[in-house]
């Protein structure tokens, strides 16, 4: 950790020491012989959150003094991932603390490894969240995440025998030092009774929920911190109380059912984070989530900006919700309550504020993902936000009715019928968040493109000026300065720390790249970090692994349309070419998957356990000769992905085409200078884009074709499948007795593929059609590695190339084209 790392010159070494020891000492009663590891990190947290107190207090006096426009940044998830080590490197105190802990005969690692990963998030969405707010606060903007305190995050996984088990993810039994509690600033939040109606004094109709349980919403603050720069956001978390402890009279009155139900709902709303990704469970504890949240946020954003302003009318002026999917969408109906009810506005007044406020980025295309609520349900638990829809909605379908009854090539109906919020007697919460918002995006220019001609195209139509889209992207701190130190203090050497707040300096590595000795010097680096990973997996999974082999790497989410099927036949389909040729040559490879099944989605779970299967039989067969080696990796999650990202050569991308919106561990993977294997889909065309075709391992349909069988419907995997010997015997693997004595076992996953009773659900992912073309694809990796030194400068054109994808130039984007922030002066 040489120049990257480096402390800046303010960062006061023997402060720190004393006061680690002084809070050992007052915490625990210890001295730091005495204190255990769990110990001297909560030690350390406290000495570092005393620094980042001091900038948090400047922030806020900044933002009184210069009175910036604010995002609000609305979601179900942010999937930070430790704090400890990235608030050192954005302090610039890493490598100090370091040496603190060295003369303290201390590990640091050993420390960092203390925390548990805050995993308030399943996947993708939550992971932008994070990297967005790290990004805001490092390019000078104020902005504040809303979310939910969940009692237990995204569940811990365990392998048994195979199979995964979920725990509950008890994040915060030893508590979280960097969180403050708010509790003056709780708020009221109400649900369910009835809305009475009456004139006030001045004879205005008035609406009020009568006869409603409430519950208190107390907000948790954690410091979001720039890079270097002295900016503090903050990450607000709600967490829900019961409103009045338990009285005795209570009883006596007849409220002691209510008082009962009161603190019931309470206790459940924030226990746990929903584990499905692009899945709809469709519970009512679910909206309860999202209304508690988002009621909370926006009565605190309200009340914000009248401190210090006197005109609501203005709101949008200083103030602007992006809606991260649709999750939190229920915020257009808040504010329009809020602005209604509590400030008076006319219903045009408030639609104005409102429109002019919210934004909505949407994040699949996944039809099972899509939240829709039923009506019922929606009235029964919000009926004043009900009330609010129905208007909307109401007012919105005169305008459909306006704009097409005289335009002979549309049909008011069809179009009432597809666009309405209120159909078939639900809620289409997408349709709200659209009509709500004045501006609509997606995450890659493929998905937007997806959105705007197919998903969305009627909106569109409609509303061309709202749809734009925002490349995804990620922070370089943490994947790339975090994760991998070695690479990020070589690029440092080659071109300069520029890369840490501007990505886009990494490009000047593309001469370096031409030379063999930088090309020697990035596969040590590799190396030395396959070294790391190999002894992680060791560690946790007891599987020698070989840092010289190919390690092809795919971890994210289970799902169908991932694809982890297709890469683990393509492993079966290799083992086999090896058992007919015992001589069959190959550069050693590694298959590294690691993977969450949503606790309740059968085949994603069937998948995790053939993956294991298939890697007890071909890492124990002795006539493979260590050529192939499987490995599952348990537990994903940000920790140990910096770990895989840091050591992976190959980058596994292969969703169906058209169905990944966008992908970020693309992003990761390539940053550390993995090589992409994978479809036309998401953000991998940008990244072939960027990088250059001859860079990338390109295969399988594109997505227009993927659409195109759609429509026609006319794809047979069983005509593949009896015509195609290696295909057939590929496949029946799974029901062969190979992978399991009950050959019953994987049946279900050779029907997703073969579904002979409706071969309309046979394959919907294209696995077949796409296997040549993809098991083609590997063989030129295989080739291309061999060329030791040709593959050292496709790796590092990789890093080289991805300046586009840090989450810095998303973030401008948003800013230049959505939100207009100003920047702070700190
Ligand atoms: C209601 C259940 C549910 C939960 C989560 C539905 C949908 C979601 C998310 C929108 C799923 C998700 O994380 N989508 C991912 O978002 C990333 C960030 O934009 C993209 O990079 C991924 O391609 C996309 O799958």
């Amino acid at each position: 950790m040489a120049k990257t790392t480096k402390t800046r010159e303010s960062f006061d070494k023997e402060l720190f020491k004393r006061s680690v020891l002084y809070n050992i000492k007052t915490l625990y009663r210890r001295t730091l012989e005495e204190a255990t590891p769990q110990q001297i990190y909560q030690a350390a947290s406290l000495a570092i959150k005393d620094q980042i107190i001091d900038q948090w207090m400047d922030t806020q006096k900044a933002m009184e003094e210069q009175d910036p426009k604010i995002v609000y940044y609305m979601s179900m998830e942010f999937l930070m991932g430790r704090a400890f080590g990235n608030n050192l490197i954005n302090l610039r105190a890493y490598e100090g603390v370091g040496e603190v802990m060295d003369e303290l005969g201390v590990d640091l690692n050993l420390i960092e490894d203390q925390e548990p990963d805050p995993a308030l998030g399943n996947g993708g969405l939550g992971r932008l969240a994070a990297c967005f707010l790290d990004s805001l606060a490092s390019l000078n903007y104020v902005a504040y995440g809303c979310g939910i305190r969940y009692k237990y995050g995204m569940f811990r996984q365990e392998i048994h025998d195979g199979y995964q088990v979920e725990k509950p993810d008890d994040w915060l039994v030893n508590g979280n030092p960097f969180e403050l509690r708010r509790q003056e600033y709780a708020k009221e939040i109400k649900f369910g009774g009835y809305v009475r109606m009456y004139q006030d004094e001045n004879g205005r109709t008035m609406f009020k929920q009568e006869d409603y349980q409430a519950v208190r919403a107390v907000p948790y603050d954690l410091p979001v911190l720039g890079y270097g720069n002295g900016v503090v956001d903050t990450l607000r978390i709600w967490d829900a109380e019961p409103i009045n402890n338990f009285q005795l009279d209570s009883f006596d009155k007849g409220d002691y059912q209510k008082a009962v139900e009161q603190e019931n709902l309470a206790k459940q709303i924030c226990e746990v984070l929903y584990p499905n990704d692009n899945h709809i469970a469709g519970k009512e504890l679910r909206l309860k989530q999202q209304y508690f949240f988002i009621s909370a946020s926006v009565q605190t954003a309200v009340q914000k900006y009248l401190k210090n302003h006197d005109d609501i009318k203005k709101f949008y002026e200083k103030n602007v919700f992006q809606l991260n999917d649709t999750h939190p969408t229920v915020a257009v109906a808040e504010l329009m309550r809020v602005l209604m009810d509590d400030y008076y506005l006319e219903w045009d007044e408030a639609w104005d504020v409102t429109t002019k406020t919210c934004c909505y980025t949407n994040h699949t295309i996944m039809a099972e993902a899509l939240e829709k609520w039923p009506q019922d349900l929606f009235q029964r638990l919000l009926p004043r936000i009900y009330q609010i829809v129905e208007e909307i909605n109401r007012r919105f379908n005169i305008e459909i009715v306006n704009r097409y009854s005289n335009d002979h090539n549309a049909s008011v109906d069809e179009k009432l019928r597809k666009m309405a919020i209120l159909y078939d007697n639900q809620v289409r919460m997408a349709h709200l968040a659209i009509v709500g918002s004045h501006s609509v995006n997606g995450v890659a220019k493929l998905h937007t493109e997806i959105l705007e001609k197919r998903e969305l195209k009627d909106f569109y139509e409609m509303m061309p000026e709202k749809f734009n889209n925002k490349t995804n992207g990620i922070t370089q701190r943490r994947f790339l300065m975090h994760a991998n130190p070695l690479l990020a203090d070589w690029c440092t050497k080659k071109v300069g720390d520029g890369w840490i707040t501007d990505l886009t300096v990494l490009k000047g590595l593309k001469k370096t790249a031409a030379t063999a000795k930088a090309g020697k010097e990035f596969m040590a680096i590799k190396k030395k970090n396959k070294e790391r990973l190999a002894k992680y997996i060791l560690q946790h999974n007891g599987i020698q692994i070989d840092p010289d082999s190919i390690y092809d790497c795919q971890v994210k989410r289970l799902h169908e349309y991932k694809r982890q099927l297709l890469n683990i036949l393509h492993v079966i389909y290799l083992y086999d070419k090896i058992k007919s040729d015992p001589k069959f040559d190959m550069p050693k490879e590694t298959f590294i998957f690691g993977a969450k099944a949503a606790a309740g989605y059968r085949i994603a779970k069937l998948t995790i356990k053939l993956i294991n299967s298939v890697a007890d039989v071909v890492n124990n067969d002795p006539d493979v000769n260590g050529r192939i080696k499987v490995v599952f990796i348990e537990d994903y999650r940000v920790s140990n992905a910096e770990l895989i990202f840091a050591a992976a050569d190959v980058s596994e991308q292969i969703s169906t085409a058209s169905r990944e919106a966008s992908g970020t561990g693309n992003m990761k993977m390539m940053l550390n200078g993995a090589v992409t294997i994978g479809t036309m889909d998401g953000a991998n065309v940008e990244i072939v884009g960027e990088v250059g075709k001859d860079n990338a391992f390109i295969f399988g349909m594109s997505s227009d074709e993927v659409i195109e069988h759609e429509r026609k419907n006319d794809y047979d995997p069983m005509s593949i499948y009896n015509s195609d010997a290696v295909i057939k015997k590929t496949v029946d693997h799974l029901i062969d007795g190979t992978f399991s004595k009950d050959k019953e076992l994987f049946r279900p996953l050779w029907n997703s593929l073969l579904n002979t009773k409706d071969t309309s659900k046979a394959d919907t992912y294209f696995i077949l059609k796409d296997f040549h073309s993809y098991a083609e694809a590997q063989s030129k990796v295989r080739k291309a590695y061999e060329d030791k030194a040709g593959w050292a400068k496709m790796a590092m054109l990789q890093t080289a190339c991805c300046g586009k994808f840090s989450s810095d130039r998303t973030i401008e984007e948003y800013v230049k084209d959505i939100w207009h922030l100003d920047k702070i002066k700190i």
